[in-house]
């Protein structure tokens, strides 16, 4: 195999011309230039899809074509391109739309691979599936041993806008070659403004906002809490059962599951609290008393146990992730804005895991028209890249001194330029609605499968992020971990890539890539009904 340079390619530089280029599906073409020699042809290339190269220089053409480095071919080409002596498969939609398992889950090489990390990693890093990842794109993702899943992960809902998505990778690429940090906080640049201008328009606020940015979903929520802290000179802050906010200490505090989240890491985090969850499948009076009781029980705990003057702000996720794609009962999240309203507390909307077009608006909270104070988001935002934002209206978020918020890292360059390339990726692609009609076939089949298996208890969720919960069924509404787990695995071992989540371990949760093809979505959701049809 010889060496051959992998990028995203835009113009190709005269006295430099490729000899194979190869993408994934989609036939290439080739057109000649005049000035080059007969024999070497210029392919004119979608600039927005990466493709792999294989180099020829003139000034390295024979004997052997490589000699000189590349970092003195990465000028003359205009681009940043790897070495990859092993000519790998490359990502993003071109990687063939199939499900295809041909060893064992997970095969000897991801076997072998696993070994390597039981060596070099602790114990308490874990991974769903430990298949380890050559390229993903579209609605796949590749491992070691060439098995194609299906994904219906997304890597926790991150790449909603596909894997290596090609403007995520093109506007990266390109931000690596200019210059891949500087800390804004020492030298600031524009795509950092881009991106905030972006979300400060396209946040559910009411009035002006500002954004900051961040690197993670964690270090969004601490800084809301900041904000509001600040803003309120108040100490409490009130999360809800079945929350997820993250693993640093405050946040971690915040989660309502103790395993394993948080058991063995406290003490934790002090003026913590948290209310029920309007949670309709499992509120005790039934899910039509589900949203009033709930919002009682939080202004109950809000005036008379903590003091509504000592609560800083509320945290909600309009659509719970981790807790197992709990959509709150219609009308709670409005009746927990107005009780905060009332009392001067702030209400923060953590959309981590549900916005940036998932469930077909670009955030969550505008199916029931909620106007939080802040708003977080993370995961989704670089299409796989790093990078979270706090979003908030201007007199909140202005009310932190200068210098009170930053890091070094949080909204490096090319992390924006992704951020960037996920917006024009969800206007491209008319994202929001592809969110929408995925969800409507899988609500379909889910639904379906609910009428067949009197195991699948509930079916929720709204667009790309839909969930069952798997229960003893019979009538029993009993959470079942253990047919979930078996779900999963079977799933896995039939190149279904699905997610576990919930607070008893009992829920399946679907959160495909917008990127993936009809075909992939029907036929994974076929796979898990065969694999509900086998078990239950
Ligand atoms: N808020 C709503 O979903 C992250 C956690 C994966 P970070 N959820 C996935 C794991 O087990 O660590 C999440 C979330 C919501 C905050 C977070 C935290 O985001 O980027 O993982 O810090």
């Amino acid at each position: 195999m010889p060496p051959s340079v992998r990028g995203a390619v835009g113009t190709l530089a005269s006295g430099a011309y490729p000899t194979i280029v190869r993408r994934g599906g989609r036939a290439t073409q080739w057109t000649k230039r005049p000035d080059l020699p007969a024999a070497n042809a210029e392919p004119a290339i979608d600039a927005a899809v990466p493709v792999l190269v294989t180099w020829q220089h003139p000034a390295t053409l024979s004997p052997n074509p490589f000699p000189t480095p590349f970092s003195t071919l990465n000028p003359e080409i205009g681009m940043t391109l790897a070495l990859d002596e092993t000519d790998r498969a490359v990502g993003g939609p071109d990687l063939p739309q199939m499900r295809k398992v041909r060893t064992s889950i997970p095969g000897p090489r991801s076997r072998a691979l696993l070994e390597r990390q039981r060596a070099a990693l602790p114990a308490g890093v874990g991974s769903v599936l430990p298949v380890f990842v050559e390229a993903a794109g579209g609605g796949v993702v590749v491992d070691a041993d060439d098995n194609s899943f299906i994904d219906f992960g997304s890597g926790i809902a991150v790449t909603t806008v596909g894997n290596a998505a090609p403007r995520v990778v093109q506007r990266a690429v390109g931000q690596l070659q200019r210059f891949t940090h500087t800390c804004f906080l020492v030298n600031p640049y524009e795509s950092y403004i881009a991106v905030c201008e972006q979300l400060n328009r396209l946040a559910p606020i009411a009035g002006p906002a500002r954004t900051v940015l961040f690197n993670t979903g964690s270090e969004a929520v601490e800084n809301a809490i900041k904000v509001a802290r600040t803003v309120t000179g108040r100490p409490a802050i009130v999360g809800l059962d079945h929350a997820y906010h993250g693993r640093t200490l405050l946040t971690m505090s915040l989660t309502a599951k103790n395993r394993p989240y948080k058991h063995g890491f406290g003490p934790f985090a002090p003026e913590v609290y948290r209310a029920p969850m309007a949670y309709p499948y499992r509120w005790p009076a039934g899910p039509e008393n589900c949203a009033r009781e709930a919002a009682d029980l939080l202004t109950d705990l809000l005036d008379r146990q903590i003091g509504a003057e000592n609560v800083a702000a509320v945290l909600v996720e309009p659509i719970q992730g981790e807790g197992g794609c709990v959509v709150p009962a219609p009308g709670f999240l409005p009746a927990v804005a107005r009780a905060c309203t009332e009392r001067g507390i702030l209400l923060i909307a953590d959309e981590v895991q549900a916005g940036i077009a998932r469930t077909g608006d670009w955030f969550a909270c505008e199916h029931e028209g909620l106007r939080p104070d802040l708003v977080t988001m993370a995961k989704g935002l670089g299409g796989g890249l790093p990078i979270a934002a706090l979003t908030g209206r201007t007199e909140l978020m202005d009310a932190v001194p200068p210098g009170g918020l930053g890091g070094t890292f949080s909204g490096n360059p090319v992390a924006c330029e992704a951020a960037l390339g996920v917006f024009e990726e969800i206007e491209r692609h008319d994202l929001r609605a592809r969110a929408i009609e995925v969800g409507r076939v899988m609500r379909a089949a889910l639904l379906d499968l609910q009428r067949r298996h009197d195991v699948v208890g509930d079916v929720r969720g709204r667009g790309a992020m839909m969930a069952i919960e798997l229960v003893k069924g019979g009538g029993d509404p009993s959470p079942d971990a253990e047919l979930t787990g078996r779900i999963a695995r079977q799933c896995h071992q039939q190149g279904l890539l699905v997610l576990t989540a919930g607070s008893w371990g009992n829920v399946l949760r679907f959160l495909p890539p917008l990127s993936i093809p009809n075909a992939l979505l029907d036929e994974g959701l076929q796979v898990l009904g065969e694999a509900l049809a086998a078990d239950a």
